[in-house]
């Protein structure tokens, strides 16, 4: 970070500055609970204290404490390593993660708590606060108590038993806030923890069954849960990274359950895909319905007022991604203008752009509309425009979406300058003169909704 003038580092996901480098203290042997404190041969750093032993459900492997249950290098006991490519979730290698957490690289992580990746990945907390649910925070909540960097629950934790860092001693259980040989309050004694069996992931319906993949444990049992959206899927740790997914908006019965594409890791996560319009060097829309999935679902019950604008290049790497919320009702014939058919060309008419996370504009002309001529081809059936903070017509589009021909008042090629059926897409970082020369893109643009 820049501080008075000179360039700093910032250490962030919960580990702390030591030096010139960051350190976690809280497992670090060489800063173990603060920088410089280095444990005596043999010892281990756990819980931010030197001793013999692994507190906090973590067992010593070497020199370090390690958490078998999702440390890749030690998967299921010390020395598993899990095949590259791998991850380790429940204990076990596999390419997908379970029991509620989410891929972030090469590590399944509860993204509810994960200092490192809070909310979705790489989203890491600063220093000082804590994750919870899945909020960066300086204060804890859902009565749960700040200890160090986390926030635990002092009345099941055997680490923090009662109190931050009273650790239980081995075989007992932290049961209501004191440390016991038996669980009480409907619960489980299930190894060192007292569990809740009807809901635990890792002891579902008992000790040690693990509910695997997209499975979540429901009355005791391992089940496949379908959610109404992707920001549903996401929001009950159900999420496995960008994908398809089923979906069933209006829950059991009624209409069934169908595949989305949904992009759970970029702005937030949680986004239902509506629209993929891929701009080859052909002629790839000939209709004008290429709009109405967005339209409706966007007004859907299911849905809130969040949009998502996304660009990928031909290997998927994304270009641009943008979001931003609409303020008003839409229907096929006015979204972000409420001017007549003919009118909609014209960003100068549009009363209801919307502002996206940079500050760009978005502007969509309506099913509608049925304008002309070079910048009056911008309206003439659905059309998608991103303009930077000040639009100005057709001076200055930044990102282009339309269909080669016009939809509505006749079939004929759109009248830009250069334009062509590789130029379906159009995308200039800075902006383009569209009745100069446009600028073509050949890649995917996607619409979401959140
Ligand atoms: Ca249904
Ligand atoms: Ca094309």
């Amino acid at each position: 970070m820049c501080a008075n003038g000179a360039c700093g580092l910032q250490c962030v996901g919960g580990t702390t500055k030591c030096g010139s480098s960051c350190a976690h203290v809280l497992l670090d042997p060489a800063n173990c609970g603060g920088c410089g404190n280095a444990c005596a041969q043999g010892q281990v750093c756990s819980n931010g204290a030197c001793g013999l032993q692994c507190a906090g459900g973590t067992i010593k492997c070497g020199n370090a404490c390690s958490n078998t249950q999702l440390d890749p290098q030690n998967c299921g006991g010390c020395g598993n390593a899990c095949p590259q490519g791998q991850i380790c979730s429940n204990g076990g290698c596999g390419l997908l993660c379970s029991g509620g957490t989410t891929k972030c690289g090469s590590k399944c992580v509860d993204v509810q708590t994960d200092l490192a990746n809070c909310g979705g990945c790489s989203n890491a907390c600063p220093q000082g606060q804590v994750c919870a649910s899945g909020i960066c925070t300086l204060q804890c909540f859902g009565g749960t108590t700040k200890c160090g960097s986390k926030c635990v629950d002092v009345q099941t934790d055997p680490a923090n038993c009662g109190g931050c860092g009273n650790a239980c001693p081995q075989g007992q259980v932290c049961a209501s806030g004191a440390c016991a040989l038996q669980c009480f309050g409907g619960t489980t004694k299930c190894g060192n923890a007292c569990v809740d069996t009807k809901v635990d992931p890792n002891n579902c319906g008992g000790c040690g069954v693990k509910c695997t993949g997209s499975q979540k444990c429901v009355d005791g049992a391992c089940k496949v849960l379908i959610y109404k959206s992707c920001l549903e899927t996401f929001q009950n740790g159900m999420s496995v990274g960008d994908g398809t997914y089923d979906i069933d908006p209006d829950g059991p019965g009624g209409q069934p359950q169908f595949q989305v594409y949904c992009d759970m890791t970029h702005q937030g996560g949680g986004w239902t895909r509506c629209l993929e319009f891929v701009n080859t060097s052909g002629e790839d829309v000939n209709n004008n319905s290429w709009f109405d999935k967005c339209v409706d679902w966007t007004m859907a019950s299911w849905t809130g007022t969040d949009l998502l604008v996304q660009l990928k290049d031909n290997n998927n790497n994304v270009v641009y991604s943008e979001k931003g919320s609409r303020a008003y009702t839409w229907t096929y014939d006015q979204m972000t203008s409420t001017a007549a058919a003919n009118a909609q060309y014209n960003s100068a008419n549009h009363d209801r752009l919307v502002t996206l996370s940079n500050a760009d504009k978005l502007m969509i002309a309506a099913r509608f509309s049925s304008n002309g001529g070079c910048g009056g081809s911008m309206g003439n059936g659905y059309g998608i425009v991103v303009y930077p903070t000040s639009p100005n017509y057709y001076f200055n589009p930044k990102m282009f979406v339309f269909p080669y021909r016009h939809q509505v008042s006749n079939n004929n090629a759109r009248g830009f300058s250069g334009w062509a059926v590789a130029t379906e897409v159009c995308y200039a970082p800075g902006s383009f003169n569209s009745c100069s020369a446009v600028t073509g893109y050949l890649g995917k643009f996607e619409f979401y909704v959140r």
